[in-house]
């Protein structure tokens, strides 16, 4: 049991100063003063001079390591437990790429089990960029209501030269699919779309909303920022059309792609157009390449993802961008665990489970980490490891 007293508490709405009490994975009170009970082992943590967050949700993350269109010595090396939880990254849905033939469902769910017995949450996503979809049972519906870490299906790829050109039937059907997938297993059942420079656009996300009776929350394009023109095409679908957008963290401020939009500033322009905060995620493309092509689709080399910049991003949004800590940090808690339907994450509230980040008020600094009520971290420093994390 932890008792985190005198801190100021980010819901992610704002609570003002709190106490908050902790017991196994839950949290079990927040009120304005608890007292330090000193029976029954509970730790109290000074909390004065800090903020308390929900622990991050990262819902886009090659957890296997991905890549590989460098040929197979590009492929990237997979996650590490400290990855995660060094960026307050508590929740993870992991999923495969353009490679989804060496990287595989079995492999993918294995990890994600690992992962979660390591002692975050890490869920999945069926499929890979291809269409027809692989995945494990042979159906989209089948892996939904069969696999409990299977959430949804992803990161099926549009507009992009590496994708499969699916027909836009193609992929009404597969949003279709794992809608009722997700309605027969109690899950969320969300496509999660990987959006490349292609001059198709959201061309195929307008024709389901319009063609379709499925509702626009079953659809989560991401890569949303990777150019001005794409996140102009998303600021109008999710302003006009109540459609849903996420903002990739991951590309390297100091080498962004010529016309690329840093998440921070993208999420600054997206709230100024009138897009509602609620519909406006990131995540990081954690171990996902980051590949450059020249113009004419040749090689020129790659990147990867980190699971940190999906935090450091939140902390540009305020430091730097000057955004309310409240709208920062809804991308990343509140707005991915309602798309999700994880009802017991990304929220700071009685019942919910206890992931939380401790920071620093002034420099948003993270100081501790607690996953499912385990510290994960404390005063900066890494006390639990990954199995084979020396
Ligand atoms: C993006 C993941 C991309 C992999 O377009 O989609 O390649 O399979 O590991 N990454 N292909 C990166 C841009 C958003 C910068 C992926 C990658
Ligand atoms: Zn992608």
């Amino acid at each position: 049991m932890y008792l985190i007293k005198n801190v100021r508490v980010y819901a992610p709405e704002a609570l003002g100063v709190m106490d908050v009490l902790t017991g196994g994975e839950k949290i079990l009170k927040i009120a304005d003063h608890l007292p330090a009970e000193s029976a029954y082992g509970v730790e109290t943590v000074d909390g004065s001079g800090k903020v308390l967050l929900p622990g991050l949700i990262d819902a886009h993350v090659h957890i296997l390591g991905g890549g590989g269109e460098g040929g197979p010595r590009t492929r990237t090396p997979e996650i590490m437990l400290s990855d995660i939880i060094c960026g307050g990254v508590t929740t993870v849905v992991g999923c495969l790429g353009t490679d989804g033939c060496t990287r595989t469902m079995t492999n993918l769910i294995a990890k994600a089990k690992g992962l979660t017995e390591e002692g975050i949450t890490c869920y999945a996503y069926t499929g890979s960029y291809q269409v027809p979809v692989r995945t494990l049972t042979g159906s989209i519906m089948d892996d939904l209501i069969l696999l409990s870490e299977v959430v949804g299906t992803g990161e099926i790829a549009i507009s992009d030269h590496r994708s499969s050109q699916p027909t836009r039937e193609e992929f009404a059907r597969i949003v279709a699919d794992t809608r009722v997938g997700g309605i027969l297993s109690g899950k969320a059942g969300l496509v999660n779309i990987h959006m490349g420079d292609g001059e198709e656009k959201l061309g195929f996300l307008r024709y389901v909303l319009e063609h379709t009776q499925i509702p626009a929350s079953q659809m989560l394009p991401t890569h949303i920022n990777r150019s001005r023109s794409l996140i102009e095409d998303g600021i109008d679908y999710a302003k006009n059309l109540g459609g849903y957008i996420d903002l990739t963290t991951s590309s390297d401020p100091d080498h962004l792609e010529p016309d690329e939009v840093k998440a921070g500033s993208g999420l600054k322009m997206a709230l100024e157009a009138g897009v509602p905060v609620d519909h406006i995620t990131f995540s990081s493309d954690g171990q996902g390449s980051l590949p450059v092509f020249g113009p004419d689709g040749t090689f020129l080399g790659l990147g990867v993802g980190k699971v940190i910049s999906l935090y450091r991003e939140i902390k540009d949004a305020v430091l730097t961008e000057g955004l309310p800590l409240e709208a920062a940090l809804k991308p990343v808690t509140s707005n991915p665990a309602s798309l999700l339907k994880l009802e017991r994450k990304g929220r700071i509230a009685e019942g919910a489970d206890a992931d939380l980040v401790l920071a620093d008020a002034e420099t948003l600094e993270i100081d501790s980490v607690f996953a499912r009520g385990r510290l994960m971290v404390s005063g900066g420093k890494l006390l639990v490891k990954g199995t084979f994390e020396s």
